[in-house]
């Protein structure tokens, strides 16, 4: 405790996680912290789960409305779902057992822009916050909190709950002490100023959170290890997909739109295809790139080492087992290209269009005008949210969605004549690219985009089909600007609903 908590104040503080959730009531609205699989609050949320399933044995309803960065570490998600302790869930999930409760229309789920998030709670649409339950590495000699390794929302809910729990996690490296940027100057309009950030590695703000100790209810200490991203070797659909990406970035080089040696700063999505584009550009003429995304993940790590990458901005960890290992016996030299700042700044509207990101994303499906459906399968079952795609897509000077052409062996295209849910629209999707090919759409109209994203993306075994629907499409009296037939816009989830298949046959 000595090492960790410097701070007298909070020494006195320091209670177990059983006595941090007597905070917590029936009702109240907690914000935790926590961003993909780093950060989430190890002793306090299971403490929680095990409290919400005893008053509910004894007969007491319990249920919180819940507050976090993006998605949390996944059996904190479940926990919490099993337990049908949310009443309200809000901004991001990517778990089986909360999914389910949202899906069967038992747990409110509100999917929102990553960037909003902040703005939204200090708006006061999301009503009091009661608790905030916070992970952090340390607490200064002067009471100033060490971030962990995620910083999400947690600048807002320290400044927003009424009450606030502190974990303090003595895995973290105590030398992660400095890799954080904690930008304080936002404001609610009509105060706002310019962010002055111009280079991913510009410092803006402060290496830790301010707090008001009166605020502080409990320290709870902890020494439990992140959890670990999964991670899955680039298989060979993800590597073609990374090919054709690699491509058009030389292709744009070529043609004068991207600095040859640095491109523009990255950001991508988490997962097979995005680690097997980072695996690609390792290979590729690269030196000195930088990244200013939400997350780190482990392609990421092996850039930065091999200098491919000169720094990386974000504001959480994704990281393996392998990864975290990595990273923490490392940090010395991690710490000078790597920087986690809060969601709102990383995914920052204004940032993202000021530095000309290449926005690379992952989708379920788009249609043949290139509008994208990324969270709803088949329209109505949400898989995840939209995170921070949109915050990067509508504003990146490149804007692109990645996908295999199919999914379940073939059985539903991941090109369609018409989304049934729409995350980006036409207007905010510059490229598809799936393994058969890019469709680049920039510059064209309606009529040329769906030549082109049919050619380009879809599977063969669709393509006919979907020429077909443009084409008669095109042939209806009157067909307009974007040509659709109506009656048969979703015949394809239709009849993946009804036989099992996209397939006409
Ligand atoms: O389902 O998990 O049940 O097997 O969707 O699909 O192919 O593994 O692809 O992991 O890249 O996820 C859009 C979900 C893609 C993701 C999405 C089913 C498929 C599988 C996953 P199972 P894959 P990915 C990140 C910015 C929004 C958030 C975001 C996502 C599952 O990219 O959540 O971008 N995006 N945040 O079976 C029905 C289809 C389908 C389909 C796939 N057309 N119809 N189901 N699936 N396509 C920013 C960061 O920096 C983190």
């Amino acid at each position: 405790a000595e090492a960790r908590v410097r701070h007298e104040t909070y020494r006195k503080k320091i209670v177990s996680a059983q006595d941090a959730v007597q905070w917590i009531r029936p009702g109240d609205t907690v914000a935790i912290s926590g961003f993909a699989s780093a950060g989430t609050p190890k002793a306090v949320t299971p403490a929680l789960a095990e409290h919400i399933r005893r008053t509910r044995a004894t007969g007491g309803d319990f249920r919180i409305n819940l507050l976090t960065g993006a998605s949390v570490a996944s059996d904190t998600e479940r926990m919490l779902a099993d337990v049908d302790g949310i009443a309200l869930r809000m901004p991001y999930q990517a778990e089986p057992t909360a999914r389910g409760r949202i899906n069967e229309g038992r747990m409110d789920y509100v999917d929102i822009h990553l960037s909003h998030v902040a703005q939204q709670v200090w708006e006061g649409y999301y009503g009091h916050i009661d608790v905030a339950v916070v992970e952090i590495s340390g607490i200064t000699e002067t009471g100033e909190l060490i971030p962990a390794t995620s910083i999400g929302n947690n600048k807002t809910w320290l400044d927003v709950a009424e009450k606030v729990i502190l974990e303090v996690n003595s895995w973290i490296p105590a030398a992660m002490d400095g890799v954080h940027d904690v930008y304080y100057g936002t404001a609610l309009p009509p105060n706002r100023r310019p962010i002055d950030l111009t280079d991913v590695e510009d410092r803006i703000g402060q290496p830790y959170f301010r707090i008001d100790p009166e605020r502080v209810v409990a320290v709870v200490e902890t020494d439990r290890p992140d959890s670990a991203t999964a991670l899955t070797a680039p298989d060979a659909t993800s590597r073609a997909i990374a090919d054709h990406v690699l491509d058009f970035f030389a292709h744009e080089v070529a043609a004068g739109r991207l600095p040859a040696d640095t491109l523009l700063p990255l950001q991508s999505g988490v997962g097979n295809v995005a680690n097997a584009v980072l695996a690609g550009l390792d290979r590729g003429p690269y030196r000195g790139l930088t990244c200013y995304s939400e997350v780190i993940q482990d392609g990421m790590l092996d850039l930065v080492k091999h200098g491919t990458v000169r720094f990386a901005s974000a504001t959480s960890l994704a990281l393996s087992e392998a990864g975290l290992n990595d990273f923490v016996e490392n940090i010395d030299f991690y710490r000078d290209h790597i920087m986690l700042r809060p969601q709102e700044i990383s995914n920052h509207p204004e940032i993202v269009r000021r530095l000309g990101i290449i926005a690379m994303n992952g989708m379920l499906e788009a249609d043949v005008y290139g509008n994208v459906n990324s969270t709803h399968v088949m329209g109505t079952r949400i898989m995840n949210g939209i995170g921070g795609s949109g915050d990067f897509a509508r504003n990146g000077y490149l804007s692109m969605f990645l996908s295999p052409s199919t999914d379940r062996d073939g059985a539903i295209s991941s090109i369609v004549p018409m989304v049934p849910h729409v995350d980006h629209t036409e207007h905010d999707v510059q490229v598809i690219v799936t393994e058969q090919g890019l469709a680049d759409l920039r510059a064209l109209s309606p009529r040329r985009r769906s030549r082109v994203v049919v050619e380009r993306c879809a599977h063969p075994d669709y393509r006919a089909e979907l020429l077909d629907y443009i084409e008669r499409a095109e042939a209806t009296p009157g067909a307009g600007h974007t040509p659709h037939l109506l009656g048969e816009a979703f015949s394809f989830h239709e009849r993946y609903q009804r036989t099992g298949t996209m397939h006409a046959s």
